[in-house]
Formats: C-alpha cells, structure tokens, sequence
C-alpha cells in the first residue's frame, strides 16, 4: 500500500498505513503497550524496532479522525486506479486485435487482386488472324408469317391528364390516335422484313377488352367512362373494320382470332354466360361487315380460349383474367396457369398468348413461352393509383418461322 508520508512525519522513519492501523486496532481492543510493542515487533507489517515507548507516542499523537479520512480516499483512488487501468487494458488489446485484422484483411485482398491481374495477363489475346466470321452468300430466305396481338383498348374509358396527376391521359380520340399508329406502324414494320423474305400471311390475335365496358358488370369504376356500352361496341367494330380491311389488302391471307375478354361482360361475374360478352358480339358483327372479303379467315369461338397450330407451332391464345394476380405482372399465376393448361390439352403449348394484365412481358416456364401484350391505355387509373405503375401503351408484333417458331418481335410504341 502507499506510503503514509502525508499523513504522519513525526519521527525518523515515515510511519506505513499498515504500521499506523495495526497500532490502533491493538491499542482500540484495549492491548497494553507493551504487549503491542511486543505484537508489532513481530508483525509483517513491522518496518522498525517498537518500544513501549515510540508506540504510546505515535498513538497520542496522531490524529486518528483525519487518518482514516485520508486513508478511505486512498483506498478509493487505488481502486478506481486499477478499474482505469484494467480499461485501459482492454481497450489496448482490442485496438490491438482489430488492427491485426485489417492487416489480414489488406493481405488477403492484396493476394487476389494480385491473382486476378496475372490471370488476365496469362488470358491469350484474340489474334485478328483467328477471327473470320464471313456472312453466307445468301439471297433466299425462308419466308415468315407475321403475328399480332390487338388488345385491351379499352374503347370508352377516359380519364384526363389532371385526373392522373400528369402521368397519364386516355379518350376516345387518344384511341383513334393509337389505332391508326398500330395500323400503319404493322405495315411498315412488314415491308422492311419483305426486303428479306416474303410474309404471305397475318395473324391478328385479337385478345378482348375492345369494350371498356357497362357500368357496375365489375370491379371498374363507371366514373372514367364516357361512352356507354353500345356506342363502346359500334366504335370498335369501325376500328377493327378499318384495321382489318385495310390489313387484308397488304397480305395474301388474313386469320382473325378473337377471344372475349372479362370488360365486356353482360351483367356482373356470373349473371350471364361467359360468353354472352360485348367483346364476341363486336368480333361476329365484323365477320359479317367483311364478309365480302375472301382472303379473311375467321376464328371466334363461345369459348374463352384458343388452341391451334400455326406452322406446326402449338399457340393457346386466351384474354387472361382467370390467372391469380396481385400488384402487377403474376409471375407464379402464370406458372400456374401454364402447368394447369398443358394438363387440360394433353401436350405443352409452345406459346401461350396473354392479354390483360396490360403490361408487355416474356415470360418461360416448362417448354411454352407466353407473351403477355401491352394495352392500349398505358397507365390508367387503377395501375397509376394502385400498383403505382404506368407502362406504355404497347402491342406486340412478331414473325413465325416454320422450323424456329416465333423469330423476331416488336412492341410497337403507340
Ligand atoms: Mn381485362
């Protein structure tokens, strides 16, 4: 223990805490002197020859009240020395070890960045000699046939560019807008791919929601929609009529598939027959209007799907709104959808064509590809509002090959 010097400097040598508390433990139980004399004689604590003597004068004259005042701090200070000095410690050793490992670490990030630089170095480097792709001398390719999808217009909605809070608008004449775009732009498209190889013949995958639809037959609010079914009906036989006519003219043969979809429903979700639907009525309305034009085939089944073989290629073609989906493009639903097709027709379709989720897709699961269209609106208000999504406003166009299935694809802007 520290020395005493401050406390006591009466005599020749200092007097050590444990001398001076030994002394008074002795003199407090009532220990005559020179018994204590005697005692410390003989102690650990003995730093001197005692006496009878020198121990009743050291007793009278210390002040014990100040003594142990003074030794109490004492003690604390050394405890609380070795508590700052056991911090110390640690901290120390800590600093000590995490330096060691970001020694360690620097190496070993050292070692492989040197391990990667001499695997480039030893990586050969292309001679010019040895690259001599030379493209076949060949003036006659296999001619295509040429696929569209035409879907989801939506004929009758209508919500304003401050409706959507400038993301997105859609009207009647927005439609025209687009119609004409996907007409023209089909054409063009089909006359650069002719500078190749001939495409005889267009099939016109026609996938529902031409009709925005009756109010209260679904979910869709009748609010953003400012023409009423028949007139919705009337305007998307005189689109498709000006499309397809005008389409016919520019190809040898001409398939028209029409597959209802679930906003030309008549009545609410299982009022009426599924197929009792807008949609169905536009597409047999326009089978007759163009009836005069021989090169149209025409494919408008009660049902909700399509299977058929295009060039030896398996398509399943149908509107979309039976698959499980929430927010957005339903991934596993499709999978699902998929799997639950390919068990109901016996055999994998290669592709399956897909409408109303009205985002343009690809998607692969277990030998089919499925190609999901875009619409005609873009975003609109549930997707904005709700899914805070807009896509553009798409649809997709694409060659069919008779041994590579689809070959080249467009999305065409509208
Ligand atoms: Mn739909």
């Amino acid at each position: 223990m520290k020395c005493a010097d401050t406390l006591h400097t009466n005599g020749s040598k200092i007097w050590t805490v444990e001398e001076m508390t030994l002394l008074h433990s002795l003199k407090i139980a009532g220990t005559p002197y020179p018994e204590i004399s005697s005692i410390m004689n003989q102690s650990e604590a003995s730093q001197r020859t005692y006496n009878e003597n020198s121990c009743q004068k050291k007793f009278s004259h210390t002040d014990w009240k100040s003594f142990f005042e003074r030794k109490k701090i004492i003690e604390q200070e050394s405890e609380n020395g070795d508590f700052e000095s056991e911090k110390e410690k640690v901290i120390t050793t800590t600093l000590d070890n995490h330096e060691r490992l970001v020694k360690r670490e620097s190496a070993r990030t050292d070692l492989i960045i040197d391990g990667i630089k001499s695997s480039i170095y030893r990586l050969p480097k292309p001679k010019h000699t040895d690259i001599n792709y030379k493209a076949k001398k060949q003036t006659k390719y296999r001619e295509e046939e040429v696929g569209i999808i035409v879907s989801d217009m939506h004929i009758g909605e209508s919500y304003t560019l401050e409706d959507t809070g400038g993301i997105s608008e859609y009207s009647y004449d927005t439609f025209q807008e687009r119609i004409k775009n996907l007409k023209e732009s089909l054409l063009e498209i089909t006359y650069r791919h002719r500078h190749m190889y001939d495409l005889p013949v267009l099939h016109v995958f026609t996938l529902g929601d031409i009709v925005a639809g009756m109010n209260d037959a679904g979910q869709w609010s009748s609010s953003y929609i400012d023409i009423d079914i028949y007139d919705q009906m009337l305007a998307g036989i005189a689109a498709l009529r000006d499309v397809i006519a005008t389409w016919s003219k520019h190809f040898k043969k001409l398939i028209f598939y029409g597959v209802y979809g679930n906003h030309g429903r008549c009545g609410k979700r299982g009022q009426e027959k599924t197929s009792t639907n807008w949609d169905r009525l536009c597409y047999d309305v326009l089978k007759v209007s163009l009836s005069d034009y021989d090169n149209i085939e025409w494919n408008i089944p009660k049902s909700w799907f399509i299977d058929t073989k295009i060039l030896g290629h398996r398509f399943y073609l149908t509107h979309g709104d039976g698959i499980r989906s929430s927010m957005g493009i339903p991934f596993y639903g499709i999978e699902k959808a998929q799997s639950g097709i390919t068990n109901l027709l016996n055999g994998i379709p290669d592709y399956i064509l897909l409408a109303h989720f009205h985002s343009p897709a690809e998607l692969h699961s277990t030998g089919s590809s499925i190609l999901m269209n875009g619409s005609f609106l873009g975003g609109d208000m549930y997707s904005i509002r709700d899914l805070r999504k807009c896509d553009k406003p798409e649809q997709k166009m694409f060659g069919i090959h008779p041994k590579k299935g689809i070959t080249w694809k467009y999305d065409i802007k509208l």
